[in-house]
């Protein structure tokens, strides 16, 4: 039985560690490493997000980092951008072909698209309509506040159907996908997700983009994952925002989920192999 205690003392089936007494980092790694090996097999079978992907000033782009963010199924437009907002962005806004360009570049693939048999759907974009007094292709805005002014509207588009199209996302009238949009009724039938745009980098250390930060964001800074890979800062990051190790031992005492334990015990491992003190 698992018992973990605050202060970092770990207790298995008789063996007890005073984590922050351990007298190497060495040793220390070693047990993370057992401990990480059902935790990396289970990191195959999550949800995989779209990494947060930099337009960069020397490729020509404008500094800001963006995701293609895929629903669990569809999204309706407002849920996208709610989701976006809370990971420090907003929806993506484009105003120029580059940006047009880059953005299609990164969900030119097919999980991002639904194909009805005519129409195939992408994702949302921050384009939308402020009021529709001016249907269908008057008073568009972008939801960052990008001023609005080129537009990539495919064949026929904005049209307004139903009267009730008021938010734009990626959009081809055929079987093939392109960097062109649509004016689509925002209850998100047929949508698969949206693309997020962010000034800076994700610096909540949920690098993984699951909405939580724990050991598996860990995992992915080890892997170079992270907005800017190895860094200490990110690590930093993942450190100041960990804050689950509180709650976790709580979550133990209450006698946690079998499939939870190696989790646990990796994240509380974790969290004070970076606070051992360095000689
Ligand atoms: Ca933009
Ligand atoms: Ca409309
Ligand atoms: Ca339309
Ligand atoms: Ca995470």
């Amino acid at each position: 039985m698992l018992v973990v205690y605050a202060e970092g003392l770990v207790s298995w089936g008789g063996l007890s560690m005073r984590m922050r007494s351990m007298p190497s980092k060495t040793f220390l790694a070693v047990v993370i490493s057992f401990l990480c090996v059902p935790t990396l097999e289970l990191s195959f079978v999550l949800p995989v997000h779209g990494a947060l992907i930099e337009w960069k000033v020397s490729e020509g782009g404008n500094g800001h980092f963006y995701e293609a963010v895929l629903a669990p199924s569809t999204i309706n437009w407002q849920t996208a951008r709610d989701d976006a907002i809370s990971k420090g962005g907003d929806l993506a806004s484009i105003a120029s072909s580059a940006e047009n360009e880059f953005v299609f570049s990164l969900i030119d693939s097919v999980e991002y698209w639904a194909f009805t048999g005519a129409h195939n759907y992408g994702p949302w974009i921050g384009g939308y309509q402020i009021d529709n007094t001016s249907e269908p292709a008057g008073n568009w805005a972008w939801t960052d506040g990008t001023p609005w002014g080129y537009t990539s509207w495919a064949v026929s588009q904005p049209d307004n159907f139903g009267a009730a199209e008021h938010n734009a996302h990626y959009f081809v009238p055929a079987n093939a996908r392109d960097d062109t949009w649509n004016d689509w009724n925002g209850t998100g039938l047929l949508i698969k997700g949206y693309v997020l745009e962010t000034l800076t980098a994700n610096s909540n250390g949920d690098f993984d983009g699951d909405g939580d930060t724990d050991g598996f964001d860990f995992l992915e800074w080890q892997r170079g994952e992270s907005p800017d890979p190895l860094s200490q800062s990110d690590l930093n990051d993942w450190e100041a925002n960990y804050g689950a190790v509180a709650s976790l031992t709580v979550a133990a005492a209450a006698v946690p989920e079998p499939a939870t334990v190696p989790l646990l015990v990796t994240a509380l491992a974790l969290a004070c192999l970076l606070r051992v003190p360095t000689a």
